[in-house]
Formats: structure tokens, sequence, C-alpha cells
């Protein structure tokens, strides 16, 4: 096997997970809705309707046995969560958390993402912005540490195309 596939990214729609698969690869934010498990990188970003939605939830398990380590994403501006308590113990292998647009949310709205993350047994936790680049840092460190990649990452925002 390659590199590639041994980080799993989940979380709901709208999360960050197909931005922050793009800023582990170096590569431009750009808005691409996903509508199925792809390769970003070296990372497998899946559609937020897989977490989000019961039924679909066993194909995040089949994908998982690609991964070495899953992050689960939850989006500090959201009014809605979506992992269930100890949701984390559906997978095999070591599940983190990270908590996105911190750039748009309080302390306390960050503070809760963090409970709830910790809730469904993602551990430890990140609070990033992809937008500004805030945290990314030791986001990067962490998955360098566990899978070896992620030393790509910019930690000053989006690259601008080309
Ligand atoms: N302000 C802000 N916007 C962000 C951040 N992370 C992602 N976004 C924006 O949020 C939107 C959704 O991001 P995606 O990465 O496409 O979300 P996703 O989780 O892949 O969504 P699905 O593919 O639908 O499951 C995009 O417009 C991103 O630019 C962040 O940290 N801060
Ligand atoms: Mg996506």
């Amino acid at each position: 096997m390659t590199e590639g596939g041994k980080l799993l990214v989940v979380g709901p729609v709208y999360s960050g997970k197909t931005t922050l698969c793009q800023c582990l690869a170096g590569m431009p934010q750009m808005y691409v809705k996903t509508h199925t498990v792809q390769l970003v990188g070296d990372a497998i970003d899946t559609p937020g309707e897989y977490i989000e939605n019961r039924i679909l939830r066993h194909r995040l398990k089949v994908t998982a046995s690609d991964a070495r380590l899953v992050l689960f994403l939850q989006d500090a501006s959201a009014l809605s969560f979506h992992f269930a308590p100890g949701q984390a113990s559906m997978f095999g292998g070591p599940v983190a958390g990270v908590v996105t647009k911190i750039d748009l949310a309080g302390e306390k709205e960050v503070g809760q993402a963090r409970e709830l993350l910790n809730l469904a047994g993602a551990s430890p936790h990140f609070a990033v912005s992809l937008l500004t680049g805030e945290g990314l840092e030791g986001l990067k460190a962490f998955i360098a540490e566990n899978l070896g990649f992620g030393t790509r990452l910019s930690t000053t925002g989006p690259r601008a195309p080309g």
C-alpha cells in the first residue's frame, strides 16, 4: 500500500473535510462537494452524508480498513452535531478530533465542540481555522508523528492557485 489512504477524514456536511485534505496536501483550497469516498493527497476524504445518515455509516467502517488514523471534524460554528456518544469505537484504531472554523466562533463554541468530540471518543483534539491557518501547526505535527505526512501543510493560510 502507498502512503496515501492512511488518514481517514470524517465529519458532517460542510465541516471542512475536503478543505483540510487540500491543506495537508499543499493544494489550493477549492470548494468541491464530496459525493463519494476519494483520495485527496495522502488522505481519504469522505462525504458528510456518511456520518449524518445512519444508513450510510457502515460505509465508513469499510473505508476505515485502509486507515491508520481517523479524524473526526466538527465545525465550531455549526449548531448541529452528528457524532453519537462513543462513535469512535466503530473504528478499530485511534481517532482524534478537529474543531474547524474557529475563526467563525467564540471560545464558548469551540469549548462545546471539543466536549462533544470528547463524548464521541475522539482524542486528542485540535482547534483550527483552515482560513487563517491558526492551530494547523499542532495538527500537522500530530499527523506527521502518527503517519509521517502532513509536513507540507501550510500554516499561513490558503495557498494561491498555481
Ligand atoms: N471560515 C472558515 N471556512 C472554512 C473552514 N474550513 C472550511 N471552510 C469552508 O467551509 C466550506 C465547506 O468546506 P468543505 O471542506 O468543502 O466541507 P466538507 O466537510 O468536505 O463537506 P462535504 O464534502 O459536503 O461533506 C468551504 O466553503 C470551505 O472554504 C475554516 O476553518 N474557516
Ligand atoms: Mg468534502
